[in-house]
């Protein structure tokens, strides 16, 4: 950190996307292999004299005897000790790593042991400025967000920097943040639970600059701000794309908000229904889930030619062995055309952390076995580990048979040219992965 080098003169800097070998298991089930934005809207985020090279090792190992001034990597809790073995790797060398990200934010003193600085929280406010600093010696160990930076002026990440092949056209965010403070969910611990929205335009612009037909907007909620929702979709229905995001079960009861996302092109919306137990919403601070109105909710999605992926969550407290049947009696009996199966895993710094920790039921801190679809990190109340890790796999499996697609699409064909692909593709790779046939 003493060595002082001459402001301006050319760097080199390689981003590293995270993946470690448990969670690159995990995800082959999907099919889906999203585009991570992080790194190369990071890049964007340099001044003109840093070179950036962006390894995702969802795609490509990463080369540690590569010469570079620097290493910055982003990560999620399972990717944790993976990563901290990489930092090692490179500081032996005497390269500098920055670590940042979700796991970051949440463990920042268990971060700062495997890096030279840190990043905890959102890093508009200090990247550019640090990576100036850098070059003069004069930095500090750790960059904290304490306000939550406007997205009033930010970049577009850079394209040539995303990697992976991800069927997808582009993935772009529009706002950050949710208002909600779920006990499960990291966000409102990361994002404090301030939305912050870019200008429409902007956020238009940036989606018309895509090529492709399919476009993601990873926005944590998009159903946060409807009135800015609909002015965007109004900006982006002139470029005839199809695209899909995230949003509480709040989208569907506007009527108005799903009338102008389908105009603008939405084929599916990712819906948090969590669990089909109002005592489980309840439970987690997640009341504004009303289990009694899914069906109509989904059924008035349906009617306005949107698919719907409903994000589900087994292993609440309120959960016995009948909740995987009885979900997926409900995911049929609606006609829902996707559906993502996580088991419940208290994140380090959620509240659902905490308390579980208090309860003594925390099984295990291995952040690699905090993967949510592989292993069971803490003791169930009304079953055995080993039954929630078995009625998960059930779930997936029963969702991606032959006669569920059949009954679930045939009930809701929304967008079946499409979905009815999808759902084979899935009940192929599971089928891949995990040894059966459906
Ligand atoms: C897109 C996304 C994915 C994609 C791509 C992720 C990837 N690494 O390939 C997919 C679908 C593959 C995915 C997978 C998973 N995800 Co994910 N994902 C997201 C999502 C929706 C958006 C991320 C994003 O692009 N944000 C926009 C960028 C610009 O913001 P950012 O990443 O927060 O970065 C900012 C700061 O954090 C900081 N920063 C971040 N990294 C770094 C690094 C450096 C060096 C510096 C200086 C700064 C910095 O700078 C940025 C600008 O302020 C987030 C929710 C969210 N809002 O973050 C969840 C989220 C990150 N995912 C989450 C989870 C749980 C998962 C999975 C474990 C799910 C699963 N069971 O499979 C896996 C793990 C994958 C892995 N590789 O480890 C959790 C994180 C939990 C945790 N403790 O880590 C989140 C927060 C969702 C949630 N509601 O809780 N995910």
């Amino acid at each position: 950190m003493g060595v002082s080098y001459l402001p301006s003169t050319r760097r080199t800097l390689l981003l590293i996307t995270a993946s470690s070998p448990a969670i690159r298991k995990v995800r082959r089930a999907r099919v889906l292999n999203f585009q991570q934005i992080t790194m190369p809207y990071l890049a964007a985020c340099a001044p003109a004299n840093w070179e950036v090279v962006h390894i995702d090792e969802a795609v490509s190992p990463v080369d540690v005897t590569l010469e570079v001034d620097m290493v910055g990597i982003t990560f999620h809790t399972p990717s944790a000790f993976h990563v901290y073995d990489l930092a090692t790797q490179f500081r032996r060398r005497g390269i500098p790593v920055v670590l940042g990200g979700p796991h970051v934010t949440l463990m920042p003193n268990e971060a700062q042991a495997h890096a030279d600085v840190i990043f905890v929280g959102e890093a508009e406010l200090h990247w550019p400025q640090f990576l100036r600093d850098f070059e003069t010696g004069q930095y500090a160990r750790r960059y904290s967000s304490n306000v939550p930076p406007t997205l009033e002026n930010v970049p577009m990440a850079r394209k040539e920097l995303f990697h992976r092949r991800d069927h997808t056209g582009g993935v772009l965010f529009a706002t950050r943040g949710c208002t909600h403070g779920c006990d499960f969910c990291t966000l409102a611990v990361i994002y404090q639970r301030k939305v912050r929205k870019r200008p429409v335009a902007a956020v238009a612009a940036e989606y018309a600059s895509f090529r492709g037909k399919v476009i993601i907007l990873w926005d944590d909620n998009l159903a946060n701000d409807r009135e800015y929702a609909k002015a965007l979709f109004r900006a982006i229905e002139p470029y005839k794309k199809w695209w899909s995001s995230q949003a509480t079960i709040q989208a569907g009861e506007d009527a108005e908000f799903l009338e102008s996302a389908a105009r603008s092109g939405c084929k599916q919306l990712f819906i948090g229904l969590e669990s089909i137990s109002q005592a489980s919403m309840n439970e987690v601070h997640k009341g504004f889930n009303r289990v009694e109105g899914y069906a109509r909710v989904i059924e008035r999605i349906h009617a306005h030619g949107i698919a719907v992926q409903a994000g589900i969550v087994f292993g609440f407290d309120n959960d016995t062995e009948a909740v995987f049947d009885e979900t997926l009696d409900f995911l049929e009996a609606a006609g829902v055309q996707n559906a993502t199966f996580n088991i419940l895993t208290p994140y380090p710094g959620t509240r659902l952390y905490q308390r579980l920790e208090a309860e003594g039921r925390i099984l295990t801190r291995d952040w690699s076995k905090y993967n949510g679809r592989e292993d069971v990190v803490f003791q169930p109340r009304h079953m055995s580990s080993e039954t929630l890790l078995e009625g998960f796999r059930y779930a997936n499996r029963r969702f991606y048979s032959c006669g569920s697609i059949y009954q679930r699409l045939s009930r809701s064909p929304v967008g079946l040219w499409w979905t009815l692909p999808l759902n084979l593709a899935y009940m192929l790779a599971f089928g891949m992965v995990n040894g059966w046939s459906p």
